[in-house]
């Protein structure tokens, strides 16, 4: 059994380590190409520094996928996926660990006998260079609380392997409800912390801002409602207000991608809710609104350019 691992952003690389701890054979799929079979790093988690080698494909392989770990940004999963859809056996094992919904549903269409598993997790990495020896370091700043659940049937086991993983990963048998729950506070959080360049914790600060975010609750609240789906204990507002709060000096995942001027996950997470309300007749014209911004900003040239990833993703 091997892991191919699509996507080796600070996340990916993290969960690479994690299965070479656990002993899992794994290969990652690069986007650029490099010369030597390993790509090497430092990952740095509290006191501890530790060297790893990870294998990694060449160019010109041609062995199957049987196992996929997906950790690219939600908006890059089906590009990605096609450039090794001639390697990816029909029954893969497909676990997307990723922000966002409706990718899930793409992956699916697009591979229909692939088993799609997705993935929700809280750990932190962000990565930089060190200036001496230029290796890449991985820096984790929380090891978090990982989950994953099958949406392609139902399974009491996880993926092979995974069992190993250490942090432990836990089996959802309903992804679905923590997928809704992460979204509702993504849409919650934000966009508006992008359009606005502030930290989470500045949005329960500022008055005229967080009534922006009632206004966002307020919709999804309704949709929520009509979808029959019953999330948190308190009202998605509440909810997000507390994680804001408890989030307070982070700088968001939509924020950072902005800063740092790449493509945001918006059409995946205020998307999605704009999507599912038009399906069942709700009007979300705040969240629209949002939505419209935030693709607006894309286009606009940004001066800010940071070197750090948000640390909570
Ligand atoms: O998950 C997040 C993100 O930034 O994507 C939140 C919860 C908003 C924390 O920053």
């Amino acid at each position: 059994m091997v892991w191919s691992i699509l996507g080796a952003g600070a996340i990916g690389q993290l969960f690479a380590t994690r299965f070479i701890d656990a002993k899992i054979p794994i290969r990652l799929l690069l986007r650029d190409a490099i010369l030597e079979d390993y790509y090497q790093l430092h990952r740095i988690q509290g006191k501890e520094t530790r060297h790893y080698q990870l294998p990694v494909d060449p160019a010109d392989a041609s062995t199957p996928i049987k196992y996929l770990l997906v950790c690219t940004k939600a908006p890059d999963t089906l590009n990605a996926l096609k450039q090794y859809q001639h390697r990816i056996l029909p029954e893969a094992d497909i676990v997307l660990l990723q922000n966002g919904m409706g990718q899930h549903e793409q992956v699916q269409a697009m591979l229909p006998k692939a088993t799609i598993w997705a993935g929700i997790t809280t750990a932190g990495a962000w990565r930089d260079r060190d200036h001496h020896t230029d290796l890449q370091q991985l820096h984790c700043v929380s090891e978090g609380v990982t989950e994953i659940g099958c949406l392609s049937r139902t399974s009491v086991l996880l993926p092979p392997g995974l069992e190993n993983c250490d942090p432990k990963i836990n089996l959802s048998s309903n992804i679905s409800l923590s997928l809704w729950r992460k979204l509702a506070i993504n849409c919650a959080i934000n966009p508006l912390t992008a359009i606005h360049q502030c930290l989470n914790g500045e949005l329960v600060k500022k008055p005229e801002l967080l009534a922006n975010m009632q206004q966002v609750c307020e919709e999804i609240e309704q949709l929520f409602a009509r979808l029959e789906l019953h999330l948190f204990d308190k009202s998605v507002f509440e909810t997000a207000k507390q994680i804001a709060i408890a989030t307070g000096d982070n700088r968001s995942s939509m924020l950072t991608d902005r800063l740092n001027k790449r493509p945001t996950e918006i059409d995946y997470i205020t998307g999605h809710i704009c999507r599912t309300a038009k399906q069942v007749g709700i009007g979300v014209p705040f969240n629209q609104q949002l939505l419209s911004d935030v693709k607006k900003l894309s286009s606009i040239q940004c001066h800010v350019t940071l070197d750090r990833h948000s640390p909570l993703r």
